[in-house]
């Protein structure tokens, strides 16, 4: 079980707070200029309900290194936008093939595939463009040239494409728990751990506090997709904006197909429960990561 909130923290208002603030910054970020259609269909998936989850880990780890939320908002903005594009690119027919996310027809049910490819695209090039134009000037400009560096790691070969890839050759094949490790740690963790750690960097935090961020990023990243997993076989389209079953019906490997779905919960609480103790190992003091880790782990039914 994860600890209760402190008396004087709401989770709730202080993950709508950050958020209010995440969907300013995109709405301006990505105002409709020319050619107009492709920023029409950037901001479709953009802005679309989505929880912010990954930016509010930023904004998080930059008030926990002490620094200010303004140096972090075109980072934390960026990273919402490439995984806008990590989500248009993955309900392509030729990838996961949804017709569904954010309880919305996705990005290419609109738009078309071929506008779909191009809104993901640009949505993927513009985000570091945020990321040096907005910046403050305040922000150490090596300290920043480490976070592009990390961002467009995530982003690629080493990073979630790398992980989408293995994920899409394992289909169908069984895999060795190395293999199982590697997809989760790339095609999920890796936005996770880049959340935590940019929030730091900006923040020029000693590097104690940069491992310990870390670390809780990657039980986190990990906890995030085993809660994945088990949703797609326990909820409904409602519960979660995109076409439930899909994994299976794909062939996909999950923790679920691996280790079953009893194991997988436990998993889950174990996962969270870790990223807390990290917490606490690392002298970390924030209701709201902690919150995070109970909000993903009581995602599913018990
Ligand atoms: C070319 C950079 C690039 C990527 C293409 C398609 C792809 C490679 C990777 C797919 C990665 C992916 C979609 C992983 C699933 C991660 C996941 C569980 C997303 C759902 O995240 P939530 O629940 O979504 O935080 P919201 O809508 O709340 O933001």
């Amino acid at each position: 079980m994860i600890s209760a909130e402190p008396k004087n923290f709401n989770l709730t208002e202080a993950v709508e707070k950050d958020k209010q603030l995440i969907n300013d910054y995109l709405d301006k970020y990505l105002e409709i200029r020319y050619p107009e259609p492709i920023w029409e269909a950037m901001r479709y998936t953009a802005l679309s309900f989505g929880k912010r989850l990954r930016a509010i880990l930023t904004l998080e780890s930059a008030r926990i290194c002490g620094g200010n939320i303004d140096a972090a908002l075109p980072t934390a903005c960026a990273l919402e936008m490439l995984h806008a594009q990590s989500l248009i690119h993955d309900d392509l027919p030729c990838m996961d093939d949804d017709d569904y996310r954010r309880g919305k027809p996705s990005n290419h049910r609109v738009y078309g595939e071929a506008t779909a490819v191009l809104a993901g695209d640009a949505l993927l090039a513009y985000a570091p463009q945020v990321i040096i134009n907005y910046t403050p000037e305040s922000v150490n400009r090596q300290a920043l040239l480490q976070v592009i560096e990390e961002f467009l790691k995530a982003a690629g070969p080493m990073g979630i494409v790398g992980g989408q890839v293995v994920d899409i050759l394992s289909e169908n094949k069984a895999i060795s728990k190395q293999e199982f490790d590697y997809i989760l740690a790339h095609k999920t963790g890796e936005l996770f751990k880049f959340a935590l750690r940019a929030g730091a960097l900006i923040s020029e935090a000693p590097k104690e506090k940069l491992d310990g961020l870390t670390a809780y990023g990657e039980k986190l990243g990990y906890a995030f997709q085993v809660a994945d997993d088990i949703l797609d076989v326990e909820g409904t389209l409602q519960e979660l904006g995109k076409t439930p079953g899909k994994d299976s019906e794909t062939g996909k490997n999950t923790y679920i197909s691996i280790y079953g779905l009893e194991k997988s919960k436990q998993e889950l609480e174990n996962l969270t429960r870790k990223a807390c103790e990290i917490l606490g190992e690392n002298d970390i003091n924030s209701p709201l990561l902690v919150g995070i880790a109970g909000y993903i782990a009581g995602k599913v039914k018990k």
